[in-house]
């Protein structure tokens, strides 16, 4: 997969895309990041970039003219069609979902905006799609670009060293993960549970989705309405209820006898 990467901090994008797994997936060439800076497609002296907004107040608009010049450049770099990405916060949210569907296509166009954005006009006619990475405010799409490129580089063949974890992510069923535990078994900050010594997969494997379910239903419920668990999960999670709720009670008595 290609991505293309339309930035007035070029080196930024390039440093981001280029540690940990994506790194190591562009150096097997399972991913190809480009960056492409508007100002290398100005024709002042000044390379002018921005300019300031109609209608007045502060802050400054990124203009047309370069950014267009910038994606034509984008587009003629390779065969594939460009399916350009504004990040914003007025975009819909980033999910999964939405990184999956990405992670599938052959290339990919992320335009960063910077200042107070970029003018409307061409993300009207340039732009396909508008992403937000969440409700706060960056002080420009970069650091949003970075969040995309990972989530969907990862996700590319061959870039993960084992192919089973990017099935077992938390979301990749539309659950939170569950807990995970290392070496030692004893420590004074607590000890590994049971069950995942045992050896038992199926009993590892139970307890695993039980402990997803409850953390889901504890911290996200909004995840877990919008999924349809079948009969085991239903099981599972009315167990993980019913400790829960005894656990809450024998806190509470604890409590009353100090
Ligand atoms: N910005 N998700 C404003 C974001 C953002 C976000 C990027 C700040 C665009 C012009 N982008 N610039 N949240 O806050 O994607």
């Amino acid at each position: 997969m290609r991505i293309d990467v339309v930035s007035l901090f070029p080196d930024f994008v390039r440093q981001c895309a280029a540690v940990g797994v994506v790194g190591r997936a562009q150096q097997r060439q399972l991913l190809q990041v480009e960056a492409w800076n508007p100002r290398d497609y100005t024709s002042d002296r000044h390379r002018t970039v921005d300019a300031s907004s109609y209608g007045g107040g502060p802050g400054m608009v990124m203009m047309i003219e370069p950014l267009r010049a910038t994606l034509t450049a984008v587009r003629n770099a390779a065969p594939e069609p460009a399916h350009v990405i504004y990040l914003s916060p007025q975009g819909p949210r980033l999910t999964q979902g939405r990184v999956e569907a990405l992670a599938k296509m052959p290339r990919i166009t992320l335009l960063c905006g910077r200042y107070e954005g970029v003018d409307e006009r061409l993300l009207a006619h340039e732009v396909d799609e508008e992403l937000s990475i969440g409700d706060y405010v960056l002080s420009g799409g970069e650091l949003a670009a970075a969040v995309v490129i990972d989530a969907v580089g990862r996700l590319q063949e061959g870039a993960l060293n084992d192919a089973l974890s990017a099935e077992q992510d938390s979301f990749a069923n539309g659950l939170l993960d569950c807990p995970h535990y290392a070496k030692p078994v004893q420590d004074a900050l607590g000890t590994v549970p049971e069950v995942l010594l045992s050896g038992d997969h199926a009993a590892i494997a139970r307890w695993r989705l039980k402990q997803s379910l409850g953390r889901t239903w504890l911290r996200r419920p909004d995840l877990l309405s919008r999924c349809v668990l079948d009969k085991t999960s239903r099981a599972l999670l009315d167990e993980f209820r019913r400790e829960h709720a005894s656990q809450a009670l024998s806190r509470q008595n604890e409590a009353v006898d100090d």
